[in-house]
């Protein structure tokens, strides 16, 4: 079966130029749905990263980006929604068909893009800092905000768009340049939006695009001394290591780097809403979402009902292509990844979980092209296993179990990521003491997986540094600055006024 039309071409923008990389090299981007080829795009290397920082450091050294009022710069990103509302169809499909995600869950990512974007647009120059009272009637002293400057962005492949625009987009409200490097798995949305962002009118120099493996074209925007912060999103090795090699030159740094995301079910919770949403926490794009609900945690007294169900559910979820109606997930990103995640499923019955369902490719002949793995439950799991521990990143839910409110707090916390969390109950003081006390960037309440753009996204422990989203989504492209001015000068003669005596 092969479900794409004409492969596209994708290169590098440089400069305000589309251009091959300087060695002519390329990369085929194939379907993980069934392996057809989509596109194929110049493959970068150290040099073209290197000319594309060159030239989003002149563009933010000359300006006029950075100074521009920053109401202008939330007129281009509003422009840019318009355009990507206008292109929305082929922007979904061109999505589904790097990422292998069904065509469905691809519209949701476009209207999510085009929030971000109208997001940061509409407080782009809202917080002009502030006065601080100089206790003296002759100076003035106050906190500006100044765009941090030269940005490198290095994303993913599992929401490409998306997450190119939690980083695009406040990088140029906060008047920032940037250079991006989209996963080489999945480039083809990021060069959509680049040349939306040059039909909106982006100056040239001021976003720059790269594309390839990330050693070569995306390790030189953590190591490059001419890069002033890097925000990377992406798994936790990659992530120390864009950390380690910011250090040299002191960059700031935002990381997004994943979670291992209890959900967490009391036996009071509404059943029917806790066991549907546990199917969606987990198996949602087949378990590739950073904030998945992989680890289930569950009240003892109604474990053996509720698994079962889980079970029987799991095993109906259809799987199935990007285009075809009927599929209610799709493939994972890469025969690799699957390898992965059936090693990581044959380690944790290795170490003593119970297979409930799943844990291999599916049977059907129809899903052999493409990289599918079946919905899987792994039961009688417990915190020291490397299971609940580590990210599977594949449709994989681990179960726990838990007596008291307090033991499904510390269950809930015994993880070395914190991103997101869920706790299911009616009792509402019970539901906000546990929310208060689990330590994830995001607890959802008899709900899973919804986010706002106005509200901060990401993690507490290794599950990252600084935010996305939300006002410090912004901050984070910032410098607070302190201007303090003396309205009456004179001399403070702090040294003997005699120096001062020819
Ligand atoms: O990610 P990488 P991979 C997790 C998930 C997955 C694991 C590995 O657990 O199994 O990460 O996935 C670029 N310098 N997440 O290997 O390597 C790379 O080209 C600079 C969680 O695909 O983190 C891509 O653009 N950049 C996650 C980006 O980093 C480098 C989403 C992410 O790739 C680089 C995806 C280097 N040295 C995977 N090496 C989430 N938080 O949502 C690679 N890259």
């Amino acid at each position: 079966m092969t479900i794409s039309a004409e492969p596209y071409v994708a290169q590098l923008f440089i400069d305000g130029e589309w251009v091959p990389s300087a060695s002519g090299a390329t990369r085929d981007i194939r379907c993980p749905a069934d392996g057809s080829l989509v596109g194929i795009a110049a493959e970068a290397d150290e040099g073209d990263t290197d000319r594309a920082i060159q030239a989003a450091r002149r563009a933010f050294d000359v300006g006029p980006w950075n100074t521009l009022a920053a109401t202008e710069r939330g007129a281009l990103l509003n422009r840019v929604a318009d355009f990507l509302e206008r292109d929305a169809n082929k922007i979904a499909r061109a999505e589904a068909l790097d990422t292998g995600k069904r065509l469905v869950e691809a519209n949701y990512d476009v209207a999510d893009v085009v929030r971000s974007f109208r997001y940061f647009a509409g407080i782009a120059g809202t917080d002009a800092g502030r006065v601080v009272d100089t206790t003296s009637s002759t100076t003035i002293s106050r906190v500006v905000y100044d765009p941090v400057g030269v940005c490198g962005l290095i994303t993913p492949w599992n929401y490409p768009l998306l997450q190119a625009s939690w980083k695009v987009a406040p990088a140029l409200a906060a008047g920032c340049t940037f250079v991006i490097k989209p996963s080489e798995l999945t480039p083809h949305t990021t060069v959509l939006l680049m040349q939306i962002l040059v039909e909106a009118g982006m100056p040239a120099g001021v976003g720059n695009l790269v594309l390839g493996a990330g050693p070569t074209a995306g390790a030189p925007l953590s190591s490059h001394p001419d890069i002033d912060l890097v925000s990377f999103t992406g798994g936790l090795v990659t992530g120390r290591a864009v950390m380690a090699a910011a250090s040299a030159s002191v960059k700031k740094v935002a990381l997004e780097l994943g979670g291992k995301n209890p959900n967490i079910v009391f036996a009071d919770a509404d059943r029917e809403a806790a066991l549907d949403n546990a199917l969606t926490a987990v198996f949602l794009h087949s378990g590739q979402v950073c904030s998945a609900g992989a680890r289930l945690i569950v009240e003892e007294s109604i474990h053996d009902e509720f698994v079962a169900e889980l079970v029987r559910r799991a095993q109906l979820i259809r799987l199935g292509g990007p285009f075809d109606p009927n599929a209610e997930t799709g493939a994972l990103i890469s025969f690799a990844h699957r390898d992965k995640v059936q090693s990581y499923v044959e380690r944790a019955c290795a170490e003593g979980a119970v297979l409930r369902c799943g844990g291999t490719p599916p049977a059907d002949s129809t899903l052999a092209s493409g990289s599918y793995f079946l919905p899987t439950i792994l039961d009688e799991c417990h915190s020291q296993m490397r299971c609940v521990q580590d990210e599977s990143f594949g449709p994989v839910m681990t179960v726990e179990t838990f007596v008291t409110e307090e033991e499904a707090i510390a269950i809930g916390n015994d993880t070395y990521y914190g991103l997101a969390g869920a706790v299911w109950t009616q009792d509402a003081g019970k539901a906000q003491r546990v929310a208060g006390r689990l330590r994830h960037g995001t607890i959802w309440i008899n709900d899973y997986h919804p986010y706002l753009p106005q509200a901060e996204w990401g993690g507490f422990k290794q599950s990252g540094v600084g935010r996305e989203l939300g006002p410090s989504g912004l901050h984070e492209y910032l410098e607070p600055k302190h201007v303090y001015q003396n309205l009456s000068p004179a001399p403070s003669n702090w040294f003997n006024p005699r120096l001062a005596e020819g």
